[in-house]
């Protein structure tokens, strides 16, 4: 009997039944079933939310190299682990199959080793999107150091801030890194870094752009020459389930980063058990996440989900505008990719250039389609529906977080019928509730509130890196028993879910609670906008009122505002109501977002507010010059 591979709903919803009646019961077949282990545990689950303290399989030891990597080799060895595309088009592919990403894992691994890196120390990962990255990964994981990536587009100042909070002992890099047709020195951002780090000793630099770079005595050393002299044979370490595998920041709505902590087992069975089922991975299928391996969404579905099912993952160096917006269809029909995911806010950016550049490729290899990051706004989701699935390819909008380590709420594509906006039902062993302002818990369906999760699963994160107090406060003191997502959202009327939003979005105009989404939904169906953001600002009647910010389509003719303004207005009125006009409009160039494509919404809300002397950091911004703009232009 297995559950591993979810075929329908009916089978859906008996194995999910069975997983919240008995979790444990039920996470100890999946377990005991579907990965390799050194010793099996003593107890499955152990959990208190009050301290918290969530341990999952104590007792037990593996290493997650040993399921994502040896276990493969008998029968996969040749087959294509991760399948690198390059930045530059004309730059060949490169096919890493599970034999060398082997070699080339356990020689990374001989390296760390041999520059003192044991059991427990921290090593930074600051590599852009090339295999090295992957590997070096894995190689911390196989010899047990702790990987904290940081995505290798932050500023030195980001960098050295993560590299302090965990004191770090190795930085990996590289001489620099190829985005489009520009270059970044990497290793420039390192060394300036480094200046004010002192736990680091040794820093690896991987070749990939071939600068000329400044290389520290005593501290720089290449990475090839290394790896060239080692062995291709490094023995797995033991680990302890709840031993930490990695730290990933996560940035907070205010303070410092925090350094989540995720570990091993949990972590390893969650990641690959929604990965087979949210993809409805097959043998011999090309997965393709176009996320950064620096943010949880490559850690669980580019690395550790994808490798411990065997699956042939592909890596993207490069970003979807280049050499144009026809790219990432390029690499689909080219790698023939099967299930594609990637973040709303790439599917605006592309559906913002129309249909052409789709049009010219063979997209018939798409099976499944997948979005997460953000709300997926229903002009996005028909045209990701349309133009790139031609309707027969299911959106699956996940839900999730770096703290929760594994999708959470998502349909399963060809089992959970979709709906657009909807990310619809729990995933196996996940028990979301929504709770009220009064920290009651909201009960039937039609119902809209706080998103919580009752129950303990097994890749949630287990503590912030050396700040117990913070996670307990941030994640279990709002709501007594319940990890609080800091989302909003509603249940419908069959028991979906749609996430409404940060529920510091949540914006209550004349004392009705307004989330963005629906209204940023109505704006975005207007033909000639191309992305909105909502925001409330302080008004003396109503308490808050909105002010939304806007970015046109270039459809290549300038339009009146004035009317534009007047049809957004009408369609919010038409789509929602006329409580949710907005008060001010702005257009604008363009909206700042986060590195991972996120809107700041925070960074608007004060610009709305007037409050322009505390903008804070705005550097770490994938568009930090809009901000001046939006600041010069606001109403
Ligand atoms: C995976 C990831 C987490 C926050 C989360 C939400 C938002 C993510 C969706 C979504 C609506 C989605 N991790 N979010 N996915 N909102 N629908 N499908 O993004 O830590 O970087 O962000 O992102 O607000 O709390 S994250």
């Amino acid at each position: 009997m297995s559950n591993y591979h979810i075929k329908n709903f009916p089978e859906y919803y008996h194995v999910y039944r069975n997983s919240v009646r008995e979790p444990e019961t039920f996470w100890e077949e999946i377990a005991e079933e579907h990965f390799v282990w050194k010793k099996k545990w003593d107890k499955v689950l152990e959990w208190d939310f009050s301290k918290p303290e969530i341990k999952w399989f104590e007792g037990a030891q593996l290493n997650i190299t040993e399921n994502c990597i040896d276990r493969h080799l008998a029968t996969r060895g040749d087959k294509t682990a991760i399948l690198f595309e390059p930045n530059n088009p004309s730059e060949p592919a490169q096919h890493i199959t599970y034999n060398q990403l082997s070699e080339r894992v356990n020689q990374f691994a001989n390296v760390l080793k041999e520059n003192g890196i044991k059991k427990g120390d921290r090593v930074c990962i600051y590599v852009p999107m090339i295999p090295e990255l992957a590997i070096a990964t894995l190689a911390c994981a196989r010899i047990g150091a702790i990987h904290s990536v940081v995505f290798a587009g932050f500023s030195a100042t980001a960098l050295s801030t993560r590299i302090n909070d965990s004191d770090c002992k190795m930085v990996i890099t590289s001489d620099g890194s190829y985005r489009g047709s520009k270059t970044i020195d990497l290793k420039g951002i390192v060394d300036e870094a480094l200046e004010s780090c002192n736990s680091v000793e040794t820093v690896l630099v991987a070749k990939r752009i071939n600068s000329d770079i400044n290389m520290k005595e005593g501290r720089d050393q290449w990475l090839q020459p290394l790896l060239d002299e080692a062995s291709t044979v490094c023995e797995a370490e033991v680990m302890e389930a709840e031993d930490p595998l990695f730290i990933l920041y996560t940035s907070g709505s205010t303070g410092s980063p925090k350094g989540m902590v995720h570990t091993t087992a949990g972590y390893m069975i969650y990641t690959a058990y929604t990965f087979k089922n949210a993809f409805q991975y097959r043998e011999n299928d090309v997965y393709w996440c176009t996320a950064d391996i620096g943010w949880i969404t490559g850690h669980s579905y580019i690395v550790y989900g994808p490798l411990a099912n065997g699956a042939t993952s592909v890596m993207f160096e490069g970003v979807p505008s280049y050499p144009d917006f026809g790219r990432f269809w390029e690499i689909v029909e080219k790698h023939k990719v099967n299930q594609f995911y990637t973040a709303p806010t790439a599917i605006r950016a592309l559906a913002k250039h129309g249909t052409a550049l789709v049009d010219k490729y063979d997209l018939s290899s798409l099976k499944v389609l997948g979005s997460v990051g953000e709300p997926i706004n229903e002009e996005a989701w028909h045209w990701y529906n349309d133009t790139i699935g031609k309707k027969k390819s299911p959106i699956i909008d996940t839900w999730w977080q770096t703290e929760t380590g594994g999708m959470m709420i998502t349909p399963i594509p060809f089992v959970t019928p979709t709906k657009p906006t909807y990310a619809t039902l729990p995933f196996i062993g996940i028990q979301p509730c929504l709770m009220d302002e009064n920290g009651n818990e909201l009960q039937g369906n039609q119902v809209e509130g706080r998103l919580c999760i009752k129950y303990p699963w097994p890749s949630m994160a287990r503590t912030i890196w050396g700040n117990h107090q913070r996670y307990k406060e941030t994640y279990f003191s709002a709501y007594k028993n319940c990890y609080f997502t800091g989302d909003g959202a509603l249940r419908d009327e069959v028991g979906y879910y749609r996430i409404t939003g940060r529920v510091d979005d949540v914006i209550i105009v004349s004392g009705h609670n307004l989330g963005t989404a629906p209204i940023e939904d109505a704006i975005n169906e207007h033909p000639a906008v191309a992305e909105s953001a909502i925001v409330g600002f302080p008004h003396d009647i109503k308490g808050s009122a909105l002010y939304g910010y806007i970015t046109l389509k270039d459809l290549g003719e300038s339009r009146d505002h004035t009317n534009l303004s007047k049809e957004i207005n009408q369609l919010i009125a038409d789509k929602i109501g006329p409580i949710a006009k907005l008060d001010k409009i702005q257009f604008t160039e363009g909206l700042p977002k986060t590195r991972s494509g996120k809107i700041m919404r925070r960074l608007l809300r004060k610009i709305a507010s007037n409050e322009l002397d505390n903008l804070g950091d705005v550097s770490t911004l994938l568009n930090p010059e809009v901000v001046e703009s939006i600041k010069e232009n606001r109403l």
